[in-house]
């Protein structure tokens, strides 16, 4: 299956054309964002060849598509992985060097294309690359955002956002395709028209205003197989003038609006995670990219095809979550008023192509649209919603003759509101969690109404991570020396790593695989060196915890540990105590107050601390700033120990937690998520667990909360820690400043329920388990082995393990094969 031979003379000649075509320079006097352009056309070239070859396979083949739909694409940076799914990373690295170029400074010149937020974006992005890697033919649909995630200042202490321009230099991986442009309509009326001739009513929207979508492609590279999948993202323009309709040219007013629609749709990425807002843009945004992917697929479709009624059998829509729900109805739309189908017939076809993933549980994230606004943006597909509603309901009442509680809590619009995650379970074929545990809790709490009355749609896929960029390219020095002792099949075979078990007792595998880790360590601490000031000793434990910044994954119970360490080696300095740096990477929501006082909390403790002679650098305490996919690749391989300790039940899998495993970092964490299936594989002597259970938590909540108040008064480390919020030991210039942190553990008034999270609760047991890590790391062989057997036992992290369940389980797809030519 080996692709192409890589001809270095050829591919330096190229990059010094390129060079000269685009900046009319030398290579000498280029700069080295020019040179990055460069490359990246150069690797272009050698993508353009297959992403032709796979278009014309699949067209030949006929094959099903997966259409998965996201509001979010966490892609991160584009060159260097397209090098490795090319497997020209290392000829390019030769080649760069033979003309002066270093190819890590090149690869560092790109942005991160920062279309996502945290866990699902990112998750989406490993999909496509196992989807590609394993030929399956798939579009990634998505929004072409102007403004990715924000850029991440850290002044003060305090989170500046700061815009995220990643288009100003030009993308060069991107493709326009204007001959694929859509247009989507918003607002106006719904005008009834009866025709004598079928019988049948005709809905037309009118007095609207519309937008043209047009689509940019990005390749998604396999890996060695010759296969390049499209990632399609929808930018949106104005309708020209000469594209109005008639009656509206000369209307000077709707033009301008018109034009305000189209730039405003993509502007930004909405930068929150879990918190559902109601905003009317983001409908927008939603109606935008699916209306024009939903026209785009059967278009497709109706190429090749001239009975509608089976386009389930060449495409399936996956949708992230509810945010592209909307796609229900728009097919619906089609199907009726386009094509011409009785309601029967579009419902079966719908019914059968939609599939819905859940990605939490966290009441806030629940979209529910005013019925207002959503009538008023979407008369036609309100219309619609509300038929599937009526009908649902009668299926309900059938079900539960005069139950009118099971209406109430499983309508599709109610009270008001349109509740798009009701409208994903009935309309779609399919519904599934995202770990073991969290498909329990969907099917026995938060949607157990949906699974008595429909158990077949509910199932679990666990997500999984790609090891080609995780390991492969992140990880270097790992994974040549993973290669050296288990042959490279693990970079397609995930599940190979367990051949590394062998080694785990061996001395000189342990060394060297500890001698990695070092190394890796070095490379994280001249990054943090360069962009924090803070030194840190790469002998000591890096504890990590990078994710996005939420109540609910805690990271104040790790500050506050950190707090109550500190005191400790204060109390007592001839305490042994080893080394530790604790590493902080996190986003907090622009207007989420209280998670970014956590990151002045942070912040403000690291301050202390790093500067307290006293304690003679056994404690280091790192903020990194502006957490992202590009950085997370280093920090990942430095990592020892991985912090994954959400209140149970709350996170719905997880996914950096994979990561650290297969970087060789173990598990300090919760029972909750993917944690659950990582201590599976790796056994609980291989991770470090406490707290409360699931169950408990819930228990705990069904039972209005617990008293974190007697913990307080019961526990003076704890008091100490808490009272240090609000006496000025980390804000001596604004004693108040953490009072709400504060209020937030202790005090009802300020919430409905004190602790909301059981901080408290697992406090003790969370530092139990921290002593439980000293302890581990102390023993050399014993944490060699225990980092070992983290990697060895990833394998079923593989998002291509997850992309094949979905293969056989939901989508049926059929692998195709490319051949070069
Ligand atoms: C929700 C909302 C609500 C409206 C405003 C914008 C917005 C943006 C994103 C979300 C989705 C939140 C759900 C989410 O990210 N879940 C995470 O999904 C990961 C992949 O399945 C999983 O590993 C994490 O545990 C889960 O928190």
């Amino acid at each position: 299956m080996a692709t192409k031979k890589f001809n270095k003379k050829e591919f330096i000649r190229e990059v010094k054309a390129n060079v000269k075509a685009l900046y009319r320079k030398n290579l000498e006097e280029a700069t080295q964002q020019q040179l990055f352009q460069a490359v990246s056309y150069a690797v272009k070239d050698e993508i353009i060849e297959n992403w032709l070859a796979t278009q014309e396979q699949y067209e030949k083949d006929d094959p099903k598509y997966v259409y998965y739909m996201s509001m979010e694409f966490l892609m991160g940076r584009a060159l260097g992985n397209n090098m490795i799914n090319l497997t020209i990373y290392d000829d390019v690295k030769e080649a760069l060097e033979e003309i002066g170029l270093d190819i890590n400074v090149i690869e560092d010149q790109e942005p991160d294309a920062a279309l996502g937020n945290g866990g699902l974006g990112r998750l989406a992005a490993c999909f496509l690359d196992s989807l590609a890697t394993l030929g399956y033919p798939a579009y990634g649909c998505g929004i072409r955002y102007r403004y990715g995630m924000f850029k991440q200042k850290i002044e003060d202490g305090y989170q500046v956002e700061v815009p995220d321009n990643w288009l100003k230099d030009g993308n060069p991986f991107e493709l326009r395709r204007p001959e694929y442009a859509k247009e989507v309509k918003f607002g106006g009326y719904v005008r009834v028209e009866y025709d004598e001739k079928t019988g049948r009513n005709y809905y037309k929207q009118e007095g609207y205003q519309s937008v043209r979508a047009v689509p940019y492609d990005f390749p998604i590279v396999g890996y060695n197989n010759n296969i390049v999948n499209t990632l399609r993202i929808w930018d949106a323009e104005a309708i020209s003038e000469f594209q109005l309709d008639s009656f509206d040219k000369g209307d000077y007013r709707k033009a301008v609006e018109q034009e305000n629609l189209a730039r405003n749709i993509v502007e930004v990425l909405y930068p929150n995670d879990n918190h559902y807002a109601g905003k009317e843009l983001r409908l927008k945004q939603q109606y935008f990219f699916i209306s024009a992917s939903v026209q785009e697929a059967v278009a497709k479709y109706k190429k090749n095809h001239d009975d509608i009624r089976k386009f389930y059998e060449k495409a399936t829509f996956q949708l992230n979550d509810t945010h592209p729900t909307v796609a229900v109805a728009e097919l619906m739309r089609i199907l009726l008023d386009e094509e011409g189908l009785t309601w029967d017939e579009a419902w079966e076809v719908t019914s059968k192509t939609c599939a819905y993933t859940n990605h939490t549980i966290m009441a806030e994230a629940l979209e529910k649209w005013p019925i207002e606004l959503f009538s008023r943006l979407l008369p036609r597909v309100y219309q619609i919603i509300e038929e599937i509603n009526r009908r649902f309901v009668a299926q309900i009442e059938a079900k539960y003759p005069g139950d009118f509680e099971k209406v109430r809590k499983m309508a599709i619009i109610f009270d008001g509101q349109v509740k798009m995650a009701h409208l994903a379970i009935a309309a779609g074929y399919s519904v599934n969690g995202v770990a073991q545990l969290h498909t329990e809790i969907l099917k026995h709490q938060e949607l157990k109404d949906f699974y008595e009355m429909m158990p077949e749609k509910f199932n679990n896929k666990t997500n999984g991570i790609t090891q080609r960029r995780f390991l492969l390219h992140g990880n270097p020095l790992l994974a040549s020396w993973i290669t050296d002792h288990i042959g490279d099949e693990w970079i397609t075979d995930l599940p190979q790593l367990s051949k590394l078990k062998v080694y785990v007792d061996d001395p000189k595998a342990q060394q060297e695989f500890m001698n990695i880790k070092y190394q890796n360590k070095v490379r994280l601490a001249k990054y943090i060196q360069e962009h924090n000031g803070i030194e840190v000793d790469p002998r000591s434990i890096f504890d990590v915890q990078v994710k996005r910044l939420h109540e609910y994954k805690r990271q104040l119970l790790n500050i506050l540990h950190v707090m109550y360490l500190y005191n400790q080696i204060k109390d007592h300095p001839e305490m042994d105590f080893y080394p530790r740096t604790f590493i902080f990477g996190a986003k907090a929501a622009a207007g989420y107050r209280r998670a970014k006082l956590t990151i002045k909390l942070i912040n403000s403790v690291a301050d202390v601390i790093n500067n307290d002679a006293s304690i003679k650098n056994k404690l280091k305490v790192v903020f990194i700033e502006d957490y992202r996919v590009s950085n997370a690749e280093w920090i990942f391989a430095a990592a020892d120990v991985s912090e994954q300790i959400s209140t149970a039940s709350k996170e719905a899998s997880g996914t950096g937690n994979m990561k650290f495993m297969l970087n060789g970092a173990p598990t300090l964490g919760t029972m909750d998520g993917a944690n659950v299936e990582i201590v599976e594989e790796v056994g609980k002597e291989n991770a470090f667990i406490f707290g409360l259970s699931a169950d408990e938590v819930i228990n705990y909540e069904q039972n209005g909360g617990y008293h974190p108040e007697n913990i307080f008064n019961s526990d003076q480390d704890i008091r100490r820690v808490l009272m240090q919020l609000i006496n000025g030991e980390y804000a001596p210039d604004d004693p108040e400043r953490f009072r709400e942190i504060y209020d937030s553990l202790l005090n009802t008034k300020s919430s409905d329920r004190a602790d909301t999270y059981f901080i408290l609760a697992d406090f003790r047991s969370y530092a139990d388990a921290q002593k439980r890590v000293e302890e581990a790391y102390r023993d050399e062989a014993g944490w060699a082995k225990m980092a070992m057997l983290n990697t060895a036992c990833s394998g079923k992290f593989t998002s291509d393990r997850t992309i094949q369940q979905y293969v056989d389980e939901i989508w049926h797809l059929k692998k195709e094969t490319v051949k070069v030519k």
